[in-house]
């Protein structure tokens, strides 16, 4: 996710990738308007989209605990570092199911097939690799 707001605020795509992410993106904003206006979860959308000094701190904490050798992606991505489609769902409903532990709200789904395009999206950015690796 944090990779679809650099790309969209300060990333040079090619023609296809702003194709590939532009309703990524649209679709982020549609299902984070769901949110009531003093929803916890809706609120982190907010303070993301805008960048606040937070939410900054924040990404950087959850980053380090994402990304670190043996850290979740590691732990979801298995032996061949690389997500699968498969892999990146047991993440994103693990990941979901944490924030809603964590902020007592459930969360607007996101749909299979958002999923799937934003899998399809993140595989691109490395064709030479099957799936998604920590650096895309
Ligand atoms: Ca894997
Ligand atoms: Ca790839």
């Amino acid at each position: 996710m944090e990779a679809i707001r650099k790309h969209m605020v300060e990333w040079k795509p090619s023609k296809e990738q702003r194709k590939a992410f532009k309703p990524l993106m649209k679709a982020e904003l549609e299902r984070n308007e769901k949110y009531d206006e003093d929803s916890k979860m809706g609120q982190f959308f907010t303070m993301w989209l805008n960048n606040t000094p937070e939410m900054q701190a924040m990404q950087r904490k959850i980053n380090k605990a994402v990304y670190k050798d043996g850290g979740a992606f590691d732990k979801f991505a298995g032996d061949d570092h690389l997500l699968s489609f498969d892999e990146l769902v047991t993440m994103h409903d693990k990941m979901t199911a944490q924030g809603e532990k964590m902020t007592g709200e459930k969360a607007q789904p996101m749909s299979k097939d958002f999923l799937k395009k934003a899998y399809e999206a993140y595989d691109n950015l490395d064709p030479n690799n099957k799936g998604i690796s920590k650096w895309d």
